[in-house]
């Protein structure tokens, strides 16, 4: 793929499609940087070696990633692939000569793909792997389940809970109404012992700011299932 065609590539994809991801904010901890083409390659490098094709990046919640570019154009979007139904979920940006950094704060613990679309079939890739805190004090023998909050409680938006797995498992964290019905998914990974930092961002599944009123934060770590009232007030 000439320079010429990268960059129509690029500016052809943002044209119909939405930037994602791009915040304002800067003022998570850059834990880790990713370099976007160095040295004219398809690659995204942290490891400072080129040999390495899908380099990987281990941070902690809270913390943030930069991605610098180097050559060419290319896009930093989430997702294992085009064909990932997360594809671009979280982040899906351009990195161009024109937008040269993007720096993306994870909230979440997990594995977190991303790839480059125009370079997909080039392995152009790279993960992130966010761990929560470590546990303090004796494995298993601690609390299980919620730590803190939800707070602000009642809250106008977002609200942020702590909670402590004993043991390795999955975890969830879902919001019903007061009807019942399941309306976000904050949470639903295999995580390992120890605490985490979550927050729900008081939008339904759909992406909308959820209706004032009274829900139920659900979590369920192996072991113990706990609910909390939440209150939206808009
Ligand atoms: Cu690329």
């Amino acid at each position: 793929m000439s320079e010429d065609a990268m960059r129509g590539w690029v500016d052809d994809w943002f044209s119909k499609h939405p930037v994602m991801g791009r915040s304002s904010s800067t003022a998570a901890v850059v834990a880790d940087t990713f370099l976007v083409g160095p040295a004219a390659s398809f690659r995204f490098d942290t490891d400072g070696n080129l040999s390495t094709v899908v380099d990987t990046a281990k941070i902690q919640v809270g913390q943030a990633i930069l991605w610098r570019w180097i050559s060419g154009s290319h896009t930093v979007t989430n997702g294992t692939g085009s064909s990932d139904p997360q594809v671009g979920s979280l982040f899906d940006t351009p990195s161009t000569s024109l937008a040269p950094q993007f720096q993306f704060t994870f909230n979440s613990p997990g594995t977190v793909p991303f790839f480059c679309r125009p370079h997909e079939l080039s392995d152009m890739k790279g993960v992130v792997v966010v761990s929560g805190t470590a546990t303090v004090g004796t494995p298993g023998g601690g609390r299980i389940g919620f730590t803190a909050g939800p707070l602000p409680n009642p809250s106008r938006s977002a609200v942020s809970f702590g909670f402590a797995v004993a043991k390795p498992g999955r975890v969830r964290a879902e919001v019903f109404d007061v009807r019942g019905r399941r309306i976000a998914v904050i949470l639903d990974r295999s995580l390992e012992a120890g605490s985490y930092p979550a927050t729900w961002d008081g939008r339904t599944r759909d992406g909308a700011a959820a209706a004032a009123g009274v829900y139920y934060l659900r979590l369920n770590v192996p072991g113990r299932i706990q609910t909390r009232p939440v209150t939206i007030a808009r």
